[in-house]
């Protein structure tokens, strides 16, 4: 796949740079992984966030890519891990094995999810693009049709749309664009691939450059996304060559003609492409995009980040900026509640692990963090505390609330080796939690050798002297709607900030 890409990209990765980012910043918003090209949709009450991966170890300077990934969200600063569905191995009978799992977007339909992805063809330099099926977002994913759907030069990154009248669109291409027309079991098409023409200003703005025969080249780049709203048809875009900077073009059909309406979005930082898309969430408009900012981060390093805008009142988006702070939550988590370790606002020295059968956080460094953000313990507040671990090694487990300029100790459990197996430990809280805490932290503090796991964790306004406790975090370990282990309540229904939300 690496001549669809041009000298530039290559090039301009030479920049990139080791970032640091301040304890208050929010962008990127997930820190166990490097996310890139990130195709956030909504289901229910939940926003999932299917994306790419970069490897922590890039190789031969180019991206380095092996599976895909899942996380979701229903409050907007708080990202569960739900596994990594997808790897090359899913589409072991056409795929290059092992790297090129580029970018991909998934869609739900009559309870079936499919998830498009960009891959290359065994055998050959071009990719293609396949689509693997599953019952529940968090897999198990299977490659139904064991071929891709479409292949060739310039095939990828996929964007799947279902129109109002049930007609699904599968749209792709770098520099050129094609769209087909999915069939209702949205693994074959009908009809030929159309091409979208895209060397016109007035369909993707101005040219960006020409070449030396006098042809001009298009201003559309790659990562299509495409969607509609309020009856226009909206399709995004990486534009301008690289460095890649995100832009719009609408029309009144989904098969055109389209209109250049602009940028949105400039060029990411640290990081030549920006690959994302926006979407709507609880009354909410989120554009979501990638950059290099993760500490360690770079061009191949990519991670993703989101900001909130409101659409003009004639249904453009405006030009956005980009910031380090994100975007402010949506809902509270209720600590009273089962929670899952792996619901994170931002982390240090561990990484989430498992899948759809659960996940769990485990700790890669001697010490670990993780950060929650925006709980509400209420007026009578929280005196006590338990969680679902396991342990090869003595650990301690510091809770901390905290502010934006500091942290403090309100509760600490020391566990001994737990042999492996999960279990319950608790501790009283030095003082009673309550209120809106803008951060709970839980630290790990362990030895060189051992391995920390975390499951699930819980307050109780009841001190650990009075019994019986609510109930065992292991019993509540329950089948949720998407069929995966967990509780099915992970947050309380709350207006926060002001805004309206909707369960
Ligand atoms: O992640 C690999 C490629 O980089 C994607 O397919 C493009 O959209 C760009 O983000």
């Amino acid at each position: 796949m690496i001549s669809i890409y041009h000298f530039g990209k290559f090039t301009l990765t030479c920049l990139a740079s080791l970032a640091v980012l301040c304890a208050w910043a929010q962008n990127p918003i997930i820190y166990d992984r490097y996310t890139p090209d990130p195709a956030p949709y909504v289901h229910g009450d939940t926003l999932y966030l299917f994306v790419d991966h970069d490897e922590d170890v890039t190789e031969n300077n180019y991206f380095t890519m092996k599976n895909w990934l899942l996380y979701s969200t229903v409050d907007m600063v708080n990202w569960t891990y739900r596994g990594t569905p997808i790897t090359s191995k899913t589409f072991s009978s056409w795929a290059k094995q092992d790297n090129d799992c580029w970018a991909s977007q998934c869609i739900e339909r009559n309870g079936k999810w499919y998830w498009y992805c960009t891959a290359t063809i065994k055998g050959e330099a071009y990719p293609g693009i396949g689509v693997a099926v599953a019952d529940n977002p968090a897999g198990p994913y299977v490659d139904k049709i064991k071929k891709p759907l479409v292949k060739g030069w310039f095939k990828i990154d996929p964007s799947v749309f279902i129109d109002d009248n049930g007609q699904a669109y599968l749209f792709y291409g770098n520099n050129m664009l094609w769209y087909v027309k999915l069939n209702k079991n949205m693994t074959s098409f009908t009809g030929n691939e159309i091409e979208v023409k895209t060397k016109s200003e007035d369909a993707f703005g101005p040219y960006k450059g020409y070449n030396d025969d006098g042809t001009p080249k298009t201003n559309f780049e790659e990562a299509s996304w495409i969607y509609k709203r309020n009856g226009k048809y909206y399709l995004e875009y990486a534009a301008g060559g690289v460095p890649e900077h995100w832009a719009y073009s609408t029309a009144d059909k989904v098969t055109g003609p389209w209109t250049y309406q602009g940028k949105v979005l400039g060029q990411a930082d640290n990081s030549f492409t920006i690959h994302g898309g926006s979407v709507e969430f609880k009354e909410h408009h989120y554009m979501f995009y990638h950059n290099g900012k993760l500490t360690g981060g770079g061009g191949y390093k990519r991670s993703t980040c989101v900001e909130e805008f409101t659409p003009n009142e004639d249904g453009t988006i405006p030009s956005i900026k980009f910031t380090t702070t994100g975007v402010e939550p949506i809902l509270a988590v209720n600590p009273f509640e089962l929670q899952e370790a792996e619901t994170i606002n931002k982390c240090s020295g561990v990484r989430c692990e498992g899948d759809y059968n659960g996940c769990y956080v485990t700790n890669t460094k001697k010490s670990g963090n993780i950060r929650v953000r925006n709980i509400d313990f209420g007026e009578t507040g929280a005196k006590s505390f338990k969680a679902l671990v396991r342990s090869t090694e003595a650990t301690t487990l510091e809770i901390r609330t905290g502010t934006k300029s500091g942290s403090k100790t309100v509760g600490s459990i020391t566990i001994a080796s737990t042999n492996g197996e999960w279990q319950e430990v608790t501790c009283d809280l030095s003082t009673t939690v309550k209120g809106v805490q803008l951060y709970i932290y839980f630290i790990i503090k362990g030895t060189d050798v051992q391995t920390f796991d975390f499951d699930k964790w819980q307050f109780f306004e009841e001190p650990s002297s009075i019994k019986p406790r609510t109930t065992s975090l292991k019993s509540q370990t329950t089948y949720d709607l998407q069929g995966r282990k967990s509780n099915n309540s992970k947050h309380a229904v709350k207006i926060i900030n002001g805004k309206k939300i909707i369960k």
